[in-house]
Parts: C-alpha cells; structure tokens; sequence
C-alpha cells in the first residue's frame, strides 16, 4: 500500500499571540471623554494569521470580538489607522462611516424625549432609558401587577449602586425558574431594553395569553435588565462605547469584562490577561461584586432551569459551550432549542439569528456566564447577541427597539415552553422520511427535565391512514434516557403519521408536543437498486474538474489508513475501498494526507436516473479540524442531469462529524431526473489552519415503487371487497377488473382476485 508524502503540519492560530495582538487594542483611561468622531467601523475577513494580527494591532477597538481567520472582524479605526490598514493592504469594507455622527445623533435624539409617535404603554420602548428610567419602570410594573410582580434589589455594584431583579409569577415560590439577564456589557444598550421589553409583554399579556399564563402558572420568570450598572451609567454620561465594570485596574486602566470573570473554566481562551484590554478576566475568578452578586442569585434559586444572557450585536442564539468547540453535554438538545428559537425569531420579521454552540459559532471566551450557569448548576444557559449584524452596530437606531423586542419575545416563549416540560424526547436518528415495508427501529433519546420518563407507558402511536384509530406499538427502555420503538409499516405505498408518548412523574409528554394534533411523517416504499458501487472496483469514477488546485490530498480510491481525522474502514460489507482524499500513513499525524492548497474533485460515471422516483444515496465522510479552532471549509457535494455541464447543490458538508453518514436524496426534488446524470464530492481546503479530510463509499442509485399487487384495483395496497364490487361492477366489460387480460370481466378474474385476497 503506498503512502503519499506528509502534508506539512498547519499553523494553528494561537491564544497567546491573539492576546498579544489585543495588547494594542488600548481603552480610554485618560483625558477628554472620547466623541469618537470621524471614527469608521470597518469589517474585514483576515485571510492569514498576518493579516489579523495586523488588523487587530492597527485596530482601536474590536466590536465583533471574533477574531479567527476567515471570519468576519469589525473593527473601529480612526482615519489614521484606516489609511494604515489601506496601505497595508487590508481587504476593509467600510461598515460604519462616522460612529461620532451617530453617537452624536442619538445624544440630540435622547436630549429631547419623544414618544415616536408610539402609543399605549410601548411609547416606552421609543427610545433607549438609563439606569434610573429602567428602574423606575421596573417599580411601575409592580405597581400595575402587584400580585404578579416583585422586585428585588439582589445585591450592589463596585459603585454601590443597585443590581436589581423582577419576580414575575403566578407559580408558587420554589416552581421552575428562568432567568433573562441583560448588560453585562454596558454599551450593548438593546440587551436591557429587550429584557424590559419582556417584562412589559407578560405583565400585559398574563392574563389574556394561554400560553403566558401557562407560563406564568407553573414557573419563576425573573429578569435582571441591568448586570452591569457602573458600567452602563458610564456609557451615557462619559463614554458611549464602555464595555466593562468601571473597576479601577490600578495601572491607570478601568474594568474587567465581567463575562470572562465567571469560575468556569476562568482564564482559558478568548480571555484577556491585560487590564488594558476589553476583554480583561479581572485578577480571579468572581473578582468583581456584579459577578458575585449575579453568581449568588444562582446559588440562592437552585430551581434556576434555563437562562438567557442577552448580548449585542450579531444575530446569535449561542448554546455552551464557550471555552471549548468539543461538545457539551446534551448538545442535541441544547442546539435543538436554540434551533428552535432562531426560527421563532426569523417568523415575527424574517430576522435571520445564527444557531449554534459558542465556540464552533463564534470564538472561543472562556469564564462566561452561560459556560458556569450550564457546567456549574445545570441550568440549560444561552447567550443571545441581539440585533443588528453591523450596519449600526452598537448604537442601534431606537426604531429596532419594538420589532427586537418583538422577536425575542418569541424565542423566550419557546425556551420556557422546551424547558419547562417534564421531559425532552428526540430521535437519535430523526424522522425518517422513508422507509421498507416491514418495520423500522427507531431509536430514541430522552432527556429528564421537571419529570423523568418512566418506562410503562411508553408508546409509539400510528397509523397508515387518516380515518383509522392509532394503533399502539411498546417502546423499550434499552439504557438511562435510551429507547427503541418499531415503526410498523406494513403497506408499500402508505404514508405513515406517528408520535410518541412516554409517562412520566409530571403527567404525559409526546412527541411532537401537541401529538395528536399533530404527527411524524414517513412513507413507506420499496426501493429497487438501480446502481450500486462499493467502490471495489472502479466503475469509472474521475478525480479533476476545471479549477481543481488542491496540491496534495487528491481523491483516491484505497483501503484507507485510518487517522484522527480520516477513516479507518469503509462501509460497505463486502471490501475494503473507498474514496479518500489522500491515504494516509499509519500512526502519522492528524495532518497528514489532508486536502491542501484548494479544491479536489471525484465525479461519478453518468446514472441513469430516468424514473422519476430516482434516489441518490451515499455515504459520505467529512471532517474538519478535528479538535482544533474550525473555520470556513465546506465539502459540496453537486448533480448533475446534463452529464456534468451545470451542476446543482445537493448539499453543502460543514458539520465535523469525523464519522461515516448515510444521505439520500430525491432526485427530482433538486433537478428534472434524466438518463445523464452526475454527481460530484468537492472536498477543498479553502482557510488556513485548517485540516479537511473526506471519503465516499456506498454510492447507490434506488428508485422508489410498490410491486403491483393483482387484483388491488382501488390501488390501496390491499385487497378488499371495494376491489370485488369495483371487478363485479365492470362485469361482462373490458375492464377494470380484466385481471387474466382476456377482453372481458369474467368468472376467471373474480377466481383470480379471490385467491390473492384469501391467499
Ligand atoms: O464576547 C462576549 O462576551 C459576547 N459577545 S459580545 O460581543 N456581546 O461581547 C459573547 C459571549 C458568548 N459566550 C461565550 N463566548 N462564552
Ligand atoms: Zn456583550
């Protein structure tokens, strides 16, 4: 077996040098408050590890806080810094031209209060509110709904002044609780309008909202608007763009960024040693009293089951963790969640949020709320960055107050109504959309929230038509939280609708939640194998296509080597081949034999995928970065129906799964199926830094039918006496019933279709 030469071990971007290169990102201590005028934000995406340290080294201060190669970084620079990056060649788009213009606008806008023309009690959310109108508000929300709301002062900031919370609730002491806070970081001024926003929607809305009340009925909402007080007086009285607490450093610096200054996992990456730096950890873990104080509300409410730290700016549902990209535990859950509430939001104004674990999603910031409320109480913790994506930034124009809020709104909805059920239930494998006749095992997961599943009751419900009764098939517990169910599926051709129930401690829970109403979806089809390659010979596949640069780890087909990052074995029964991109050596690094330098292309043989229920399957390998910082490369994977001239997307591979999955697609639902179609794997190593590794194996072509069944003249897969009076109907004529194909419904056909129905 050959080997091919080692790829050079990449380059990884460092911690240490990042933190080195924030070092110059200096905060204003002294002298005249800054106006930040003719000051620009720019966004640029550093191609190399160069490139972004010169820009954060040129920068004055980092507003994205993501600072990975190939991401996208936004950086406010006075004129000269900007002509020094000009002249240095960065790629820079200019997304803010004056943010002193627009400071100034807001100020002159904020000087002279207007309602916006907004009427009713949300003419309050017109305009931005300090930390005094906040806590006034507060105190009139107690005022409306004395018996729903309380607030509390839970403890003081460095400057004494208080950190307050509202107890909004219905449920008695000790139920669930859920925990908003907001501004940690003092100049992300949308964060406490959007928890105030909250607060004001379920006083108004607790008791003509069903799904409210239930909310209100059976959990502790609490909402802290303001977790950093000190430091959001600064932002208004002296400098719009603070960040931090207003801790005096003692070296003539101020403020510890009080999301790094949580003990968990304090002092890992993403965090600053520098006092100087905006994203200073603070001298140790809990150094600050808001930290503290926040970190003894926990302690005291133990019932604490979720959590939103709301941030801005970017767009962003982020679930745990923050340290690290490996996974946290329950991750499909968490992510299902966040999932979940990014399209809640997307619905209200079609305002795209990005979901995702922090670390893989944004950058790596370690000693974050979310990261000790989740690794230290167990509290299901997000960070959501509000609106906008840049274009404002931080100083986000009032008009996007309401419609935030708005969104937002939605999402809280979905986190109290995920986590406040008894249980969580998901399918290890999801919903499949097809399957054999005969029966399938589904595999399925349940996480104990308020209840803990128990194992009698537990049922898998179904039925493979609209007008039948469901019919119950057992689940079995096969581990802690693990299941399998049979899905029956007797009828080729039948759309099968399904749920599942477990019993639990705190009465029933389902899947989907309002099962029956509604139901999974599966049909159920037999598949005839048009092509299959197992890839043990070659059945004339080609590695090129125009543009194809790659410079090592071409596509070849091989009995793989197995390594961190490339498979060990194939996955077809019979052989050992498969396609990889590069072999490689035995017991060599993670790096060698990955995609280097560009693009590598395999492209298969013309298919015939001329039946229209055609179906391309494949199992395909891809990982990315195994471990380490991940970054932008992606594997397409394209058809073709015009034997390779224009391709279509059939997917875009980024997940690091670093395992074989199994796809299948539907010919027709991507391109018009033809006689000359082609599919093609492009695996590319696009960032530096980067480690992409990809195989395909078991390529198939099926296509979709049912075996006629004789004497099924109603075509309902079985036969029945509807058939008989439809044969008996058409008696003494051609048809239909002419089951012999003799010219004439005779006693030979009824004969015929009463042996397949007794037989
Ligand atoms: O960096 C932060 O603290 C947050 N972004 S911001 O621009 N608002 O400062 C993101 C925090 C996400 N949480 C973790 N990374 N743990
Ligand atoms: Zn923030």
């Amino acid at each position: 077996m050959d080997t091919l030469p080692t790829a050079p071990v990449r380059r990884r971007i460092t911690r240490s040098l990042l933190v080195g290169a924030l070092l110059a990102v200096a905060t204003h201590a002294h002298g005249a408050p800054p106006d930040y005028l003719g000051d620009k934000v720019v966004r640029l995406v550093p191609q190399s590890f160069g490139q972004l340290r010169l820009a954060l080294t040129l920068a004055d201060d980092v507003w994205s806080h993501g600072a990975t190669v190939g991401q996208p970084l936004d950086l406010r620079v006075d004129d000269e810094s900007l002509r020094s990056m000009q002249r240095a060649g960065l790629p820079v788009e200019i997304l803010i031209n004056d943010v002193g213009a627009l400071i100034a606008d807001e100020k002159a806008r904020l000087d002279t209060p207007s309602d916006g023309g907004i009427a009713g009690d949300l003419a309050w959310f017109a305009d931005f509110k300090t930390y005094d109108q906040i806590n006034a508000k507060l105190q009139e929300f107690v005022i409306a709904r004395p018996d729903l709301c309380t607030v509390t002062t839970i403890g003081q900031s460095l400057e004494n002044r208080p950190i307050k919370a509202i107890r909004i609730s219905s449920a008695p002491p000790g139920s669930p609780g859920i925990l908003f806070n907001a501004c940690q970081h003092a100049r992300e001024w949308i964060s406490p309008m959007t928890a105030m926003y909250i607060a004001n929607q379920l006083v108004d809305t607790a008791s003509t909202d069903p799904a409210i009340m239930d909310i209100l009925d059976s959990a502790e909402i609490w909402i802290i608007p303001i977790s950093n007080p000190d430091g959001y007086q600064y932002s208004w009285d002296v400098n719009r763009l603070w960040r931090k607490n207003r801790r005096n450093n003692g070296n003539g610096t101020f403020g510890v960024d009080l999301n790094r200054n949580w003990d968990y996992q304090w002092g890992g990456a993403g965090a600053s040693t520098n006092p100087a730096d905006e994203t200073y950890r603070g001298p140790f873990a809990f150094s600050e009293p808001e930290t503290q104080v926040l970190r003894d509300f926990y302690l005291a409410h133990q019932n604490l089951v979720a959590n939103i730290d709301f941030h801005s700016y970017g767009q962003l549902v982020l679930s745990p963790w923050g340290y690290t990209v490996d996974p946290a535990p329950n991750t499909a859950f968490m992510e299902g969640v966040g999932q979940a509430m990014a399209d809640a939001i997307f619905d209200v104004h079609q305002f795209t949020y990005t979901a995702g674990p922090i670390g893989p999603t944004l950058y790596l910031a370690s000693g974050s709320s979310v990261d000790w409320a989740y690794g230290n109480q167990g509290v299901f913790s997000y960070t959501i960055e509000l609106r906008d994506t840049g274009q404002f930034g931080f100083i986000l124009p009032a008009a996007q107050i309401i419609p935030t809020g708005e969104e937002i709104y939605e999402a809280i909805k979905v986190l109290s109504v995920e986590t406040l059920k008894p249980i969580a239930i998901s399918l290890m494998n999801g919903v499949p959309s097809l399957v054999a006749p005969g029966s399938t095992t589904i595999d399925i997961e349940t996480l104990n929230l308020a209840g803990e599943a128990l194992a009698p009751g537990a049922t898998l419900w179904w039925r493979d038509a609209a007008d039948e009764p469901f019919t119950a098939s057992p689940i079995t517990n096969v581990g802690p939280g693990t299941w399998s169910a049979t899905l029956p599926s007797p009828i080729c051709g039948s759309s099968l609708s399904w749920y599942i129930e477990f019993a639990t401690t705190m009465g029933n829970a389902t899947l989907p939640a309002d099962a029956p109403a509604s139901t999974l979806s599966t049909d159920v089809f037999e598949t005839d194998t048009a092509f299959a390659d197992d890839f043990e010979s070659n059945l004339g596949w080609t590695v090129g296509a125009a543009g194809d640069n790659a410079t090592a780890g071409l596509w070849v087909r091989v009995d793989p080597n197995g390594t961190s990052a490339q498979p060990e074995n194939d996955t077809t029964v019979a052989g050992t081949m498969c396609f990889v991109t590069g072999q490689g050596a035995v017991g060599a690094a993670d790096g060698a034999a990955d995609v280097d330098g560009g693009t590598t292309t395999l492209v298969s043989p013309v298919l015939d995928c001329s039946d229209p229920e055609s179906i391309v399957q494949y199992d395909r390998w891809y990982s990315n970065n195994l471990g380490a910082t991940p970054n932008t490369d992606s594997m397409p994977i394209q058809i073709s129906n015009n034997g390779g001239s224009s391709w279509v997307q059939l997917e875009l591979v980024t997940e690091n799964a670093g395992t074989w999955v199994t796809k299948s697609f539907r010919v027709a639902d991507v391109v018009a199926p033809t006689a000359n179609v082609r599919v093609r794997f492009v695996a590319r190593d696009l960032g530096s830094g980067s480690l992409v590794e990809a195989g395909v194996d078991g390529f198939r072509v099926l296509s979709l039918g049912c075996p006629e069944l004789l004497g099924d003249l109603n075509g309902d897969g079985s036969i029945s006496a509807s058939d008989l009076a439809i044969l008996l109907g058409a008696w003494g004529t051609s048809g239909p019933g002419d089951l012999d194909v003799s010219g004439t419904v005779d006693a030979a056909d009824l004969a015929l279709l009463l042996g397949a129905w007794t037989g």
